[in-house]
């Protein structure tokens, strides 16, 4: 099979404390021994203006309108989305710790009447759509265990289980929105081994880049 030209798009997910950075890092080393060109990215990207509100909010230094801050999370996105495009096309991996899907069951975790997942979803299509999302699965409790839990805005325990629900929920939709699970739980070089597995598996028959749809 001839290589492929452009790079991958592979997101890494999950609830707060649930290893992501610590596997988007492991990852990122890995595929770059194996000689790939890799874009490291990460949401939100606190370092923009936008991203500085953001980090405002989640910090509970200013506040927001619960469907303001959603639109800003996803202008986030929107902001890095032509960067994003670019660089798979000139043959760079992309890979990039937390994406829409966080944005989507984070703002719907709410339980708003008027903040469905589908509400949550409509501003995220269009962007590009990942190859993979490896979404690291961990019980609330088991998160909450490790270091840091509880500083920003949404480490609660009924904010996290709600989380962890509708991730559930993404995955049991027709296309299971190119979601995987893996235990994330056990210890750091397992999960690792796992994530690469998944990444491997997808490298073997990659989709075509395309945009979200509804
Ligand atoms: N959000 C985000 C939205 O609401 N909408 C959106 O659109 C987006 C993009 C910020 C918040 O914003 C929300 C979601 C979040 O609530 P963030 O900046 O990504 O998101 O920050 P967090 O996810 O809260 O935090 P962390 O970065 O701390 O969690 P990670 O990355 O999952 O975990 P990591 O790797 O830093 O590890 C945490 C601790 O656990 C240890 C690590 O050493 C570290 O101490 N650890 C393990 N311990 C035992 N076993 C393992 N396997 C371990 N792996 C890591
Ligand atoms: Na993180």
């Amino acid at each position: 099979m001839a290589p492929l030209s452009r790079g991958m798009l592979i997101v890494i997910e999950g609830l707060d404390r649930a290893g992501k950075s610590t596997q988007h890092a492991r990852l990122c080393q890995s595929l770059e021994s194996q000689g790939r060109r890799v874009k490291r990215m990460r949401f939100p990207d606190r370092t923009t203006p936008i991203g500085k509100s953001i980090d405002a909010y989640l910090k509970g230094e200013s506040q927001q309108e619960d469907h303001v801050i959603h639109l800003l999370f996803s202008a986030n996105r929107w902001e890095a989305a032509a960067q994003i495009r670019n660089a798979i096309e000139e043959g760079t991996t992309v890979v990039i710790d937390r994406y829409y899907y966080s944005g989507i069951v984070y703002s719907a975790a709410k339980g708003k009447a008027d903040l469905s997942l589908k509400w949550a979803r409509d501003p995220e299509i269009g962007l590009p759509r990942p190859d993979v999302c490896v979404f690291l699965d961990i019980a609330p409790e088991a998160a909450a265990k490790r270091g840091g839990f509880g500083r920003e805005k949404y480490e609660t325990n009924a904010m996290q289980k709600r989380v962890r629900e509708l991730f559930y929920e993404l995955i049991a939709t027709s296309d299971g929105l190119d979601i995987c699970v893996v235990d994330a739980g056990r210890d750091v070089e397992e999960v690792e081994k796992d994530v690469m597995e998944r990444v491997k598996d997808v490298m073997k028959q990659p989709k075509m880049t395309q945009p979200l749809t509804e």
